[in-house]
């Protein structure tokens, strides 16, 4: 089993230590599962996690009072990346899906949680746009008040479960003023006419994914989450929640392909003696073992500082993803070299994880974004 001497770190209480011995069992009985359908995957995956109750922390419970616990996020994402990614991306993306209404959703729009934690809808976050996709305020997708309604137009790309998902949450431009204090949030049921799938996108490490397409698509204006103006500051807030739980997949990656060199570094021979009695190879894991405890450090770090009731860990977030998933990138290369032809090899577990781990430096905020992010914080 994977190191899991960090539970015993200061940031945990036993109702994390009892989740991730729990869904450890679950995931060693039920992942990896086949990918060949990703679609159907991934909705067997959303019902699964649903059915054993682990869905149950990807959004707040809308008769109750706790607010989202980032550590049991980070807990399970680095649990199930570490078993399956697909089983990762499922429960991610109905947290991330749903986490503007978890923050500062009303009780009718609350009311698609009971859902959602049960397995029984799917979510997705639609922000990204062709033309402004790490420049958020930039967006061209517009939302005209008209009466008692809004009506949505324009194009959503690279968003997660689009053609599988029950419910998006939607950012367009509402116009209050420009740039970034214009936009505004909306809940926007899949079925709704005028919404429709322009093109489904597939990647390396291929799951749902598509691009979506607004024409005269007309929504209740109930469906305003929060105040109109307040998208942005929205987005962003649900985004310093979630950020810091890329990471934690990431790291769930990387223990997996430590734990997967260890053992071809004790079985395989080479030169008359254990792959793992060469300096070299004992450099490149404690290389790797380093990473991986750096990056455990600045995840929990971030998950610990806004379950204490920080208001803002922009800063936090963004560090932990960046290290997080900058690192398990050169954790996962390593463990490739080490394996050597077998690290390529179609449908080795490196060779999945390899393909799994680049889009994680890019999407909710590329490296490169989180830069400026961290460095904008620290000069603030
Ligand atoms: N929480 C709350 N408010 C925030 C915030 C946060 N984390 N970050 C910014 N804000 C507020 C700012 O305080 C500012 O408010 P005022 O207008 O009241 O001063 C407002 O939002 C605008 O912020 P800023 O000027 O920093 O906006 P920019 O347009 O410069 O954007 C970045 C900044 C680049 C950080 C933002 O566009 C971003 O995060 N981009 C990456 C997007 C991303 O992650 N996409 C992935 C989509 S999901 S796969």
């Amino acid at each position: 089993m994977a190191d899991q001497s960090f539970l015993s770190w200061p940031f945990f209480e036993d109702r994390h230590r009892a989740l991730a011995a729990e869904l450890e069992a679950w995931c060693e009985k039920h992942l990896p599962v086949d990918h060949d359908d990703v679609d159907g995957a991934c909705k067997a995956l959303v019902k699964a996690l649903g059915a054993a109750g682990f869905l149950r922390h990807s959004a707040i419970d809308p008769e109750g009072d706790q607010p989202l616990d980032v550590r049991s996020l980070a807990i399970i994402r680095e649990t199930l990346a570490r078993h399956d990614g697909l089983a990762d991306f499922a429960f991610a993306m109905q947290g991330l899906g749903t986490g503007a209404i978890s923050l500062f959703g009303t009780p009718e729009q609350k009311a698609w949680l009971s859902k959602t934690r049960a397995g029984d809808a799917i979510s997705a976050f639609a922000l990204s746009e062709p033309r402004s996709g790490s420049d958020v305020a930039n967006m061209d997708m517009t939302a005209r008040r008209d009466g008692d309604a809004y009506v949505l137009d324009g194009e959503k790309t690279w968003i997660s479960n689009g053609g599988i998902a029950d419910l998006y949450c939607v950012f367009a431009r509402t116009g209050e003023a420009p740039g970034a204090r214009g936009i505004s949030a909306f809940v926007v049921p899949a079925d709704t006419p005028g919404l429709t799938i322009a093109e489904r996108i597939d990647v390396i490490a291929p799951h749902p994914l598509a691009r979506l397409k607004f024409e005269n698509c007309r929504i209740p204006a109930a469906a305003l989450i929060g105040k109109p103006g307040d998208g942005f500051k929205i987005a962003m807030s649900v985004l310093d929640v979630f950020r810091s739980t890329v990471g934690a997949a990431a790291l769930g990656f990387a223990r997996r392909a430590l734990d997967e060199t260890v053992k071809r570094a004790r079985e395989r021979e080479l030169f008359g003696a254990p792959l793992g009695d060469l300096q070299m190879v004992q450099g490149h894991i404690a290389d790797m073992a380093l990473d991986v405890d750096a990056a455990a450090l600045l995840i929990y770090r971030a998950a610990w500082t806004k379950d204490m009731g920080a208001p803002r860990v922009t800063r936090e977030a963004a560090m932990a993803k960046l290290y997080a998933t900058d690192r398990a990138q050169s954790v996962i290369d390593k463990a490739v070299q080490i394996h050597g032809g077998d690290g390529v090899r179609k449908g080795s577990i490196v060779e999945s994880l390899y393909r799994e781990i680049r889009a994680l430096r890019i999407y909710e905020g590329a490296s490169d974004v989180q830069k400026v992010v961290i460095a904008r914080q620290v000069m603030a």
